[in-house]
């Protein structure tokens, strides 16, 4: 299977079911809002309902903490309400945060925090009397691996002592633990390898959900290491049992490209498979079912009374420097001084060739479009009063890459594009060719291009991977539309 049900950096994904209704999250990191939960009655086809967290209350995080902030989640379902714990990787010390909602396109409560629980990848599972275990991804020394300890979900306090339940099969990172009870059996359902290529996945099982766990004498049932697959680093289950009595799980995977060692550039993603179980363990078959290519265009011009939930920033809440014009556009502040808190109103990229384009009003103030992979990894077009240039930064230094007079000051579309390069005498090059330009009074300029491989996440390192959105540099800037659209003609910057 080589594509996601859910394209762009949406990794580490959980998902539970409610009947017919499917629901699934995925980490976010250094975004806000955070933990993107989605909706889907057929496991192909997801609609994003909003995010677990989308107030201050919820969550502060730190400017510019590349992949940092909100780590894996696990998404359930238990008494009639939904429940997700995770972690901020920026203040883990606090504990791991359990929210909870009666609908999960929300309002989702404000955190509860567990004790202290060093690691990440927190699990919540009720065994069969209805009791609560916190089944993590451990650091804490003599508990490393999967630990588990007894807790009350309502206050997030430990109703015990945290215990070591599997080490996993002695491969790196034992994480991502989820428990599923099965017959007569608790399945324990892990990611070891770490999240590159030598990701996979591996169960254990056990009699009562504390253990004593046994791995399966197979592990890993799941892994692309050492493929020759389009989809590498797969990893980070979920199962859930369909409305059908079936199984499936959802899983991280990436797709690189391009030259050795390859490069992604989106990110995780997350994709889907059946599962079979065949002698008391969970088998997976990766091609059950057959994902439809995603419409991932749009065009946004911000007349809708709410944005939309693609609309993320790493840095402040967008509604805490942005407001809606009369009846359309968006106005964009920049933020005070020169503060790490780049002030970027952006969105994912899905598509392996792609173009994006803003219509933007500087007349009161000044702003550019940026796609970022982290801070210290990003290009833009940056719209000045007399003149628009391309610049690429890779730390510890930027680089102009092209530079044009500006016709006018009135609006401009500033646009960049995506290509997958041709390999050159049979001999494959980046991932992508980047394209920067703008377009005035009729002008269509493209300012400069470079290989994609400097924004990929095997060059900046991370969670994450592209955003693409408009930033204001001083005054105010007005984003009137965003076109964002996958693997066709550019939208209205043919030649
Ligand atoms: C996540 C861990 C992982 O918490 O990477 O894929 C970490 N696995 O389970 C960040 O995504």
């Amino acid at each position: 299977m080589t594509d996601p049900i859910l394209p762009g950096f949406y990794p580490d994904p959980s998902i539970c079911r409610v009947g017919d209704d499917y629901y699934l999250a995925t980490s976010s990191f250094e975004y806000f809002p955070g933990a993107p939960v989605f909706h889907s009655t057929d496991l192909l086809t997801w609609t994003q309902l909003g995010h677990a967290f989308d107030r201050e209350s919820q969550l502060r995080l730190e400017p510019g903490g590349a992949s940092g902030g909100i780590f894996a989640p696990t998404l359930r379902h238990h008494d009639d309400r939904f429940w997700l714990i995770t972690t901020n990787a920026s203040q883990a010390r606090a504990g791991h945060m359990i929210l909870t909602a009666e609908d999960p396109a929300g309002p989702w409560s404000d955190p509860v925090f567990t004790d202290e629980l060093d690691g990440i990848d927190p699990d919540l599972t009720w065994d069969e009397d209805g009791a609560c275990h916190l089944t993590w991804s451990c650091y804490q020394p003599g508990l490393n691996g999967i630990a588990q300890v007894p807790i009350d979900p309502v206050t997030g306090r430990s109703l015990g002592a945290p215990r070591l339940i599997w080490g996993g099969t002695g491969l790196a990172w034992p994480e991502s633990p989820h428990l599923y009870h099965v017959e007569d059996w608790w399945y324990l359902l892990i990611a070891e390898g770490g999240t590159e290529r030598g990701h996979c996945i591996s169960v254990a099982r056990a009699r009562t959900i504390d253990g004593p766990f046994e791995g399966a004498p197979h592990n890993p049932i799941f892994s692309h290491r050492s493929m020759n697959s389009p989809v590498q680093n797969a990893g980070h289950g979920d199962l859930v049992r369909t409305a059908d009595g079936d199984w499936a799980m959802v899983y991280l995977a990436a797709r690189p490209s391009g030259i050795t060692p390859g490069f992604h550039v989106n990110g995780r993603e997350t994709f889907l498979a059946g599962i079979d179980w065949v002698d008391g363990w969970p088998v997976v078959r990766e091609s059950r079912y057959d994902v439809p290519s995603i419409d991932t265009s749009f065009i946004d011009d911000f007349s809708t009374t709410d944005p939309s939930p693609r609309w993320i920033s790493p840095g402040p809440p967008i509604s805490s420097w942005t407001s809606r014009g009369p009846d359309r556009g968006i106005r964009l502040a920049a933020a005070p001084g020169d503060g790490p808190d780049r002030r970027l109103l952006a969105v994912r990229i899905r598509d392996a060739a792609w173009t994006a384009e803003a219509v933007v009003d500087t007349s009161t103030g000044t702003g550019r479009m940026v796609l970022r992979l982290d801070d210290h990894h990003w290009c833009a077009v940056v719209a000045g009063e007399d003149a628009v240039v391309a610049e690429l930064s890779i730390r510890p230094g930027t680089l102009e890459i092209g530079r044009a007079s500006r016709p006018g000051t009135e609006a401009i579309t500033l646009w960049m594009r995506a290509t997958v390069p041709a390999p050159v005498h049979n001999a494959p090059v980046g991932p992508d060719v980047l394209e920067l330009g703008f377009t005035t009074a009729g002008a269509h300029v493209s300012l400069g291009s470079f290989d994609g491989r400097y924004l990929s996440t095997e060059v900046a390192g991370g969670f994450t991977g592209r955003v693409v959105g408009v930033s204001p540099d001083s005054g105010t800037v007005e984003l009137r539309s965003f076109s964002y659209r996958g693997d066709r003609e550019p939208i209205g910057v043919s030649e």
